[in-house]
């Protein structure tokens, strides 16, 4: 059966309308779930330990007498760990090294302090330091990715954030062991088999025995992203993550087989995935198209990847490459492949997109669990103004500022006079007791 896959062209004097319709989707909020939501996160602040606990016996059929028994001891997950098949259990190690190295450079790039001084003698800096206490969010269920797990733990460990918590719901006690060792290797400090609004919820405020964290970060279905923002400003959270996307931008030199299956790769996420390619080649586009039909059968996620490529993909004819570029920056992926020859002639033209990767070796799903960078991504076009999940998102800036006496009395006369325009004395005053009374001290 073809794959109804959608086929624009720029040269068609309807191509906008048609592009518009590629781009638009409908992330409604539903009022139901917001409704409920509130009601749980309510309970749970008012409730605590006890409300928890009986929305886990309700949702996901885990009964315990007390939440501490929800936690699983370190030993449990170096268990989980120690039992993995071998090429698992290194494979994970290596993913996780990669991660950490990479997040190493990061730290080095944009986590230092710094300090300088005026003139006068006046210092100031800007003093990065980690958050003291981070929740990270595991999805259970199909959606359970223990890459996710590194990449959310590995950036906040390296980070240097004081104490990572993790809930996972575990559906009648299910625990999925790639998840648990993941966590073990990545250096989670605790974990709890708790999950939905009710773990966001413990997280934010704090429960007898959930410690009140600092910021929530990791993906969840819509009740999970709904707790995340209800409870923003409470704690910080990462983002909203919607459907996974990928761009490949092809110059018709690369595998036809390849792309095709580099756009299954993120279909087969979700059926509101988005995958779509742009190329200035009919031929080769129809070479992609053809590749499609013929590997698609054989895809044990074929109905996924399927409703996904009919619903929201698109195969896009270009009149050159760098309309290509233009039109991706327009997209702003998630994932962004430059599928040829020459990705350095293409790479400076493109502004927006969550991860580029360059060069027709380099598959999206190398990125998505072991290149090194971060698969935490902006989607929706969000990618014009967020960036990647990073060590940064683990930090926070204070100002630092001494004034010497010289200092003191050259901006005491600027902060005066700015603050007797405001009307505020005691602003005004407390800079000029300084100039007065020149000498610090009793
Ligand atoms: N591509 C996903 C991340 C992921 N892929 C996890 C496989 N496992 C983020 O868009
Ligand atoms: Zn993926």
């Amino acid at each position: 059966m073809s794959v109804q896959i959608r086929q624009l062209a720029t040269t068609a004097p309807d191509f906008d309308r048609e592009f518009q319709r590629v781009l638009h989707w409908a992330a409604e909020t539903d009022h139901a779930i917001e409704q409920r939501v509130a009601e749980i996160l309510a309970d749970v602040r008012a409730r605590g330990d006890a409300a928890v606990l009986d929305y886990t016996r309700r949702f996901d059929g885990l009964e315990a007498s007390s939440l501490a028994q929800l936690e699983l001891p370190r030993a449990e997950l170096q268990a989980a760990l120690d039992g993995l098949p071998a090429d698992q259990r290194e494979a994970l190690v290596h993913a996780a090294e990669r991660v950490r190295r990479y997040h190493e450079r990061q730290l080095e790039a944009c986590g230092r302090s710094f300090s300088y001084r005026d003139d006068d003698g006046t210092l100031l800096g800007q003093k990065v330091t980690p958050l003291d206490r981070v929740g990270i969010y595991v999805p259970g269920g199909k959606a359970a990715y223990p890459s996710s797990v590194l990449m959310n733990a590995v950036p906040a460990k390296v980070a240097g954030v004081g104490e990572i918590v993790m809930v996972v719901p575990t559906p009648r006690g299910e625990k999925n062991p790639l998840v648990l060792a993941a966590a073990a290797v990545a250096g989670v400090d605790r974990v709890f088999t708790i999950g939905g609004a009710q773990a966001v919820a413990a997280l934010a405020y704090g429960t007898a025995t959930i410690p009140k964290v600092d910021k929530i970060t990791g993906p969840g279905n819509a009740y999970v992203a709904s707790a995340k923002k209800h409870v923003f400003g409470v704690v910080g959270i990462d983002m909203i993550a919607g459907p996974s996307e990928i761009l490949v931008l092809a110059d018709g030199t690369t595998r036809p087989e390849w792309v095709a299956m580099d756009l299954f790769s993120q279909a087969e996420h979700d059926e509101l995935a988005q995958s779509i390619l742009l190329c200035p080649d009919a031929h080769y586009i129809a070479r992609v198209k053809e590749a499609i039909e013929r590997l698609l059968p054989q895809m044990p996620r074929r109905d996924v990847i399927r409703a996904s490529l009919e619903g929201r993909g698109a195969l896009i004819l270009t009149r050159s490459m760098e309309e290509a570029c233009e039109i991706s920056n327009r997209i702003a992926p998630e994932h962004l492949e430059v599928s040829s020859r020459e990705p350095g002639r293409w790479e400076p033209l493109l502004k927006h997109a969550g991860a580029i990767f360059l060069g027709a070796y380099t598959s999206e799903s190398l990125g998505d669990y072991c290149a090194g960078p971060n698969h935490v991504l902006p989607t929706s076009g969000t990618a014009r103004f967020s960036s990647p999940l990073g060590v940064y998102d683990f930090q926070k800036r204070s100002s630092l500022i001494e004034v010497s006496a010289a200092g003191a009395r050259q901006l005491g006369r600027v902060a005066a006079t700015l603050a007797y325009g405001e009307g505020l004395q005691a602003h005004a005053r407390a800079a000029e007791l300084r100039i007065e009374d020149g000498q610090e001290g009793v």
